[in-house]
C-alpha cells in the first residue's frame, strides 16, 4: 500500500462512525461497511505485492518545500539512480501520520522498506551502493559526520527562523506548505486551507516559536555561516578540503538553499512554488540581506554548487 492509500484508509476508518451516524445506518450495515473496507485494503495490499517490480528503484516522499528533502534529492541526483518523488502538503503528514520527510522507499527482497531522517537515508544509500564508484561522495567519515550534524542543526534553526517570519502571513505560509503546488493531491491542498489555524498552532507549539528561540536560531546560523565562510574563502571545492564535493557540501547547499532560494532549488523534481522576494515579510528580507552581506564566500559556495548542478542535469538530459 502506498502512503497515500494508507492515509485514505485511515481517514475512512476514522470517519466510518460519523458516516454511519450521518446516514442512520443499522449496526449490521455499519459492520458490513467495515468488512468491505477491510477487504478493499487487503486487496490493495496483495495487488501492491504483485506489482512491486513495476515500482521505480527508489521513491522519495517529500513536501513542497523541505531543505532536508532537498539534501537527499540532491544526493540521489548525483548518485544517478532512478527515483520518483511523491509530494505531500506540508505539516499534515507530520501531525496526523507521525512521519517526517524525506522518507525513502525501496525494494528489499520481497518487500518494500522505507527509512526516514536524511542522515540515515544517506547512510543507507552509501551502504547499498558502496561498490559503485559514483557513490564515493557518500562515504561517511568522522569528520563528515560531525559537519553533517552541524548542518542539520542549522536546518532546524532555519525551520524556526522561517516559521517565526511566516506564520502570521497566511498567504506565504500556505504557499510554503504547497497549497499552490499542483503536484500535491487536491484533497490535501483543500485540507491545509481548512486546517490552517490548527496547523499554525501545532507548528508554533512543536517548534517553540518565540522571540528567544528566533534569536538563538539566528545566532547559530550566523556563527555557522561565518565558520563556513572562513573555510571556503581559499576557493576550495569542498568544505572539508576534499578535491571534489561530497555529501556534506550538497547538504550544506541544500539546507542553506531554503533562505537563498537559488533559481535551481529542487533540481529537476523539486520545488515548484516559488516565493517571490517581495512576498516575504520585511524582517525576513532583512535577515537574508544581512546574511548575504556578512557571509559572501559561503553564499558564493552554495551558488556555485547550484550552478554546477544545473550544468550537470542539462548534460544528463
Ligand atoms: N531530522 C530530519 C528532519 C526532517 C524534517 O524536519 N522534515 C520536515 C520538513 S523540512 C517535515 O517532515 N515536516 C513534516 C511535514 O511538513 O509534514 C531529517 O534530517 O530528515
Amino acid at each position: 500500500m502506498t502512503p497515500r492509500d494508507k492515509a485514505l484508509f485511515a481517514a475512512l476508518f476514522l470517519f466510518l462512525p460519523v458516516i454511519a451516524v450521518g446516514f442512520d445506518w443499522a449496526l449490521g450495515t455499519t459492520l458490513l461497511a467495515l468488512v468491505v473496507l477491510l477487504a478493499v485494503a487487503w486487496f490493495i495490499t496483495l495487488r501492491s505485492l504483485a506489482r512491486r517490480r513495476q515500482s521505480p528503484d527508489y521513491e522519495l516522499e517529500t513536501i513542497t518545500m523541505s531543505h532536508f528533502a532537498e539534501k537527499v534529492r540532491w544526493c540521489l541526483d548525483v548518485l544517478g539512480v532512478e527515483y520518483r518523488e511523491n509530494t505531500w502538503i506540508g505539516t499534515l503528514g507530520a501531525f496526523y501520520l507521525g512521519r517526517t520527510v524525506p522518507k525513502l522507499s525501496f525494494q528489499t527482497g520481497a518487500v518494500r522498506s522505507s527509512i526516514g531522517n536524511s542522515a540515515e537515508i544517506l547512510r543507507y544509500l552509501w551502504g547499498a551502493n558502496s561498490d559503485d564508484p559514483a557513490a564515493a561522495f557518500l562515504a561517511p567519515s568522522e569528520e563528515r559526520a560531525a559537519l553533517e550534524k552541524q548542518i542539520d542543526r542549522a536546518g532546524v534553526s532555519l525551520q524556526i527562523w522561517v516559521y517565526y517570519h511566516i506564520l502570521d502571513d497566511k498567504a506565504v505560509a500556505l504557499r510554503s506548505w504547497g497549497a499552490d503546488d499542483e503536484r500535491v493531491p487536491a484533497w490535501q491542498r483543500f485540507m491545509i486551507r481548512l486546517l490552517f489555524p490548527v496547523q499554525r498552532f501545532l507548528i508554533r507549539k512543536s517548534f517553540r516559536i518565540n522571540d528567544s528561540s528566533y534569536q538563538r536560531s539566528c545566532h547559530f546560523i550566523d556563527e555557522f555561516l561565518a565558520d563556513i565562510d572562513t573555510r571556503v574563502s581559499d576557493g576550495r571545492k569542498s568544505i572539508l578540503g576534499d578535491a571534489e564535493p561530497n555529501y556534506t557540501d550538497y547538504a550544506f547547499a541544500a539546507i542553506m538553499g531554503l533562505w537563498l532560494q537559488p533559481q535551481h532549488y529542487g533540481g529537476e523534481l523539486g520545488f515548484r512554488s516559488h516565493i517571490e522576494d517581495a512576498m516575504r515579510p520585511r524582517d525576513m528580507q532583512n535577515d537574508i540581506a544581512r546574511w548575504r552581506e556578512d557571509h559572501p564566500k559561503a553564499v558564493a559556495f552554495v551558488e556555485s554548487l547550484y550552478a554546477d548542478r544545473l550544468i550537470r542535469e542539462a548534460q544528463q538530459a
